[in-house]
Formats: structure tokens, C-alpha cells, sequence
């Protein structure tokens, strides 16, 4: 029987995998934690404890007290967050990881799952359908960890045959949690402040054109790739995942053929220069050969599931 850890099951990916990893695998076998309360459907719906992936001692009683075989570990401090704490953040975002895998070489986890970013790349980058194998110096704090982290978890998977697996993602979009300090963040937060205020104040550029997910076809992709033969997986670093590429002015272009009175207004500010060293668009082709990954949103269909979710959460 597979039992599965959680890492940062409070967080944008955290809280909507752990929801659905307990439908796959029974909600008594998937462990949620994190270090702050998770949402009431993560919490309610099978175990869940407050865990500091920092702490490596309780983290490695909390793995062999439950039996557990497998582990995702998703607490990261993102790109704008990282930014205004850059050592704190490089501390966090590499030493939890590095404990993670550390603890299943020691005590051979069956599968880890750590996620990477298309934040890995850089200003030198190939910005157009940029490929699996490229040019990677990355400008971020948030991208200089993720661009370490790829390279440990191959190294663990070379040195010790760990099965770790890894999706660089480009920015995610949920209604779930409220966003979390990303550049990519802009996508979530309209849709909030549409259907709370009729407007919009973004801090990116109207043309700042970016890979972009919505989240149900982020979480299938991801349970697809642990899922998956090993033996069919040629990438151990991260697999590129491309999902749609869209700008600020045409998300709110569609947002307003629901809103038609929603207005949108630019102001820039350090996230932009961000933005702008990221790839533009993905090319996932290894991912589709490797593990078949598909998706099924795209700017038009995530809009208005966006909207119908929010007005709800919101009481709108
Ligand atoms: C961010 O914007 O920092 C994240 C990411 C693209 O990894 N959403």
C-alpha cells in the first residue's frame, strides 16, 4: 500500500494534489502538512499535521513513524517573494530540498516528487517554444534554487538510482488558494479582483507573454509523470511543460467578454523585469513522447471556469 507525504499541502499545488492524490490512493495513505493550517478539505479530508521541512529530525520520525513511500514536496518561497529575502530564500528552497532527498536515499523512498519552474530559465534563454535541452542563467533568486535543485535531483537518481521526478511548471492558475507571491500571479489575481471590483491593476506589462496552466491539467500531469514507467523516462533534471501562452491584455480581453463593463490598468513593477527573462512560450515534446502528457484548458475554457469558481468562492 503506497503512502504518500505531502509537503506543503497549504499551498496553491499542495492543497488541490493532496485532494487529488487521496481519491487515487484513499484518503487515510496521503499525509498532508505544512507549516501553517491547510485549507478545510485538506484538513478534513484525511491526515494532516504541521511539519517544518526544515526540521530534518521530526521530518525523518514523520516518514517512518507513518511508513511513508512516497514523498511531494512542494513548499518553495516563489520568484517575488524570493526576491525581497534572496539568502532566506535560497536556504529554504535548497535545504528542503536537499533534506527531502538525503532522507530517501537513507531510507529508500520508493518515489519523490519536487517541482521545478520555468524560472530555470534566463534572459539568454531561446524565449520562443523554448526547449527541454537549452541555455539556462537564470536571473532569480527563486530561479537559481530551481535550476541547483534540478541538477541534485539528478544527481541523486545517477548516484543512487533515487526515483525522484520532476515538472518544470509554468505559471499555474487555481481559484482554490489566493496567490502566492509569484510573477505568474497576475492570472490568478485578475480573476479575484474581477469579480470582486470590476477592475484590475496589473503589475505586469500588457504584452509580458508567459506559459501558463490551469491547475486541473497541472495536477494530472503531475500524478501522469509519478505514475509513469520508469524505464520510459529519459529526463531526470525536470521535464519542460508548456500548457497555454497568453498575455496580460489577452486574458483580460477574455475576462471582459464576461464581465464587459471589467476594466484593466498597467503599472509595472520589479516582477516585469522577471517576467521578461522567462520564456515566452514551451516546447514540451519530451514530456509528450516520455509520459504522453496532454492538456485539456485553454484560455478561453479556464476564463470562464475561472470566474464561475471565484464568484462562488466569493459569495458573488
Ligand atoms: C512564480 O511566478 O514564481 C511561479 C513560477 C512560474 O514558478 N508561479
Amino acid at each position: 500500500m503506497e503512502k504518500i507525504l505531502v509537503i506543503g499541502s497549504a499551498g496553491q499545488i499542495g492543497s488541490e494534489l493532496t485532494i487529488a492524490l487521496r481519491k487515487n490512493y484513499g484518503e487515510e495513505n496521503v499525509f498532508a502538512t505544512d507549516i501553517k493550517q491547510a485549507p478545510k478539505d485538506v484538513v478534513e479530508g484525511g491526515p494532516f499535521q504541521i511539519l517544518d521541512v526544515m526540521n530534518e529530525k521530526n521530518l525523518i520520525h514523520f516518514v517512518i513513524r507513518n511508513k511513508i513511500t512516497q514523498v511531494y514536496h512542494l513548499a518553495a518561497v516563489l520568484s517575488g517573494n524570493a526576491e525581497k529575502l534572496p539568502l532566506q530564500a535560497w536556504d529554504i528552497n535548497m535545504r528542503s530540498v536537499l533534506n527531502v532527498l538525503d532522507l530517501g536515499r537513507e531510507i529508500g523512498l520508493k518515489k519523490i516528487f519536487w517541482p521545478s519552474s520555468i524560472a530555470v530559465f534566463g534572459p539568454t534563454t531561446p524565449r520562443v517554444n523554448t526547449p527541454q535541452l537549452t541555455v539556462m542563467e537564470p536571473s532569480t533568486v527563486y530561479g537559481i534554487s530551481k535550476q541547483a535543485g534540478e541538477r541534485w535531483c539528478e544527481y541523486y537518481f545517477n548516484k543512487y538510482g533515487l526515483d525522484v521526478r520532476s515538472i518544470r511548471y509554468p505559471g499555474l492558475i487555481s481559484y482554490k488558494t489566493e496567490a502566492g507571491g509569484g510573477t505568474t500571479d497576475y492570472a490568478v489575481e485578475i480573476f479575484f479582483d474581477a469579480v470582486k471590483n470590476k477592475k484590475y491593476e496589473c503589475f505586469l506589462k500588457e504584452d509580458a507573454s508567459l506559459p501558463m496552466m490551469f491547475m486541473p491539467d497541472a495536477i494530472d500531469s503531475t500524478i501522469k509523470l509519478m505514475e509513469a514507467d520508469a524505464d520510459k523516462l529519459t529526463i531526470r533534471s525536470s521535464y519542460n511543460l508548456g500548457g497555454i501562452s497568453f498575455n496580460p491584455a489577452e486574458i483580460a480581453a477574455e475576462v471582459k467578454k464576461h464581465i464587459p463593463d471589467f476594466q484593466i490598468t498597467y503599472k509595472p513593477d520589479f516582477r516585469q523585469k522577471i517576467a521578461e527573462s522567462w520564456p515566452a512560450s514551451i516546447d514540451d515534446s519530451v514530456a509528450r513522447k516520455d509520459w504522453d502528457c496532454k492538456y485539456e484548458y485553454d484560455l478561453p475554457k479556464m476564463t470562464k471556469v475561472m470566474l464561475e469558481e471565484v464568484s462562488k468562492k466569493l459569495n458573488k
